[in-house]
This record gives C-alpha cells, sequence and structure tokens, in this order.
C-alpha cells in the first residue's frame, strides 16, 4: 500500500476511495495532481467492508510523506471521517453520487463532523474531485513557491477562458 506509480518523487498527496466504482470521477483528482506535477498515491480501501486495511492506510500516512489525503466516498461516506479519525492531515471529501440520493447522502456524511476532527468537504461529484486537488495543492503551496507560481498561472488560464467564451457568445449572437 502506498507505493507511488506516477513518477519518481515519493508521494505528497494521497487519493482514496472507497470502490472501484469511484474511479471515474476520483480519476479527475488525479488528471489535477499530474497537472500541477504533483506526486500522489491512489488506493481503494473501504470503511464498511476492509476497516483494518483502511485504519492502516491512514495510521501509516504520515509516515509515507503525505501533506494531504484526498478521499471519496458515496452512499453513507464515513471513509474520509474514519482517516481523519486516524490522522492529523488535512483530509479533503469529495462526496459521490452512488445511490439513488444522488450524493446528498454522501454530502451530508461528509460534511458534518462533530467538532474536533475536521474534514474539508468538496463539492459532488467530478468538481468536487478537481478542486480537492486544487486545494490540496493550496495547502502544499505554503511551502512551495514553485507550485504557488502554477496555482496562479491556473488561476490565469481560467480567466483567459471565460474572456474566449464570451467573445464566442458575442460573435454567435451579436454578430
Ligand atoms: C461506497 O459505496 C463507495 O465509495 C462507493 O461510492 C459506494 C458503492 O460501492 P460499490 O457497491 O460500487 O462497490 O463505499
Amino acid at each position: 500500500m502506498g507505493n507511488s506509480k506516477n513518477g519518481e518523487s515519493s508521494p505528497l498527496v494521497g487519493i482514496l476511495m472507497g470502490s472501484d466504482s469511484d474511479l471515474p470521477v476520483m480519476g479527475e483528482a488525479a488528471k489535477m495532481l499530474k497537472k500541477f506535477g504533483v506526486p500522489f498515491e491512489l488506493e481503494i480501501s473501504s470503511a464498511h467492508r476492509s476497516p483494518e486495511r483502511t485504519r492502516q492506510y491512514a495510521t501509516t500516512a504520515i509516515e509515507r510523506g503525505l501533506k494531504a489525503v484526498i478521499v471519496g466516498a458515496g452512499g453513507a461516506a464515513h471513509l474520509a471521517g474514519v482517516i481523519a479519525a486516524e490522522t492529523t492531515l488535512p483530509v479533503i471529501a469529495v462526496p459521490l453520487s452512488a445511490t439513488s440520493l444522488g450524493g446528498l447522502d454522501a454530502l451530508l456524511s461528509s460534511v458534518q463532523m462533530p467538532k474536533g476532527i475536521p474534514v474539508a468537504t468538496m463539492a459532488i461529484g467530478a468538481a468536487g474531485a478537481v478542486n480537492a486537488a486544487i486545494f490540496a495543492c493550496e495547502i502544499i503551496a505554503g511551502s512551495d513557491a514553485n507550485l504557488a507560481g502554477k496555482l496562479l498561472e491556473y488561476r490565469k488560464e481560467l480567466a483567459r477562458g471565460v474572456a474566449e467564451k464570451s467573445e464566442k457568445a458575442k460573435r454567435e449572437f451579436e454578430g
């Protein structure tokens, strides 16, 4: 558990999810971390189905060198809270749509942590997975000026995208 396969450096961010059915969405977090050149590890473990594996993951996360853990889970999503209970690393939850409740169940399970054990909870689904990766980068960028520069450049990229879409919309409907 915990071997980085995506580069030479040891992982700084953990991406953990409750099931392989979460992978299509949580892959968006992995893509974002790759974009920013932040090494990560990816694991599947369930709070309910593999509690001992989950505990092992959380209790060794600091010694593996992680700086933050992104946790995706759907349904009665306890995984982020269980990880947060076992490590003082920042834990970032991504609630996923896995049941007929469309992710609202996972959102409420993740966001309503009792005081003392925080979990930073993102939006449901792919937007949350992307933002979780950016948020993890922002945590690391506090002591990494190069990464802080990349985050700033990304915001400029987003702003350019909005301006381009505006121009496109104008061309289509004004002209
Ligand atoms: C959660 O249950 C997982 O995170 C997943 O979102 C959901 C359904 O899991 P599977 O039944 O598809 O394995 O623990």
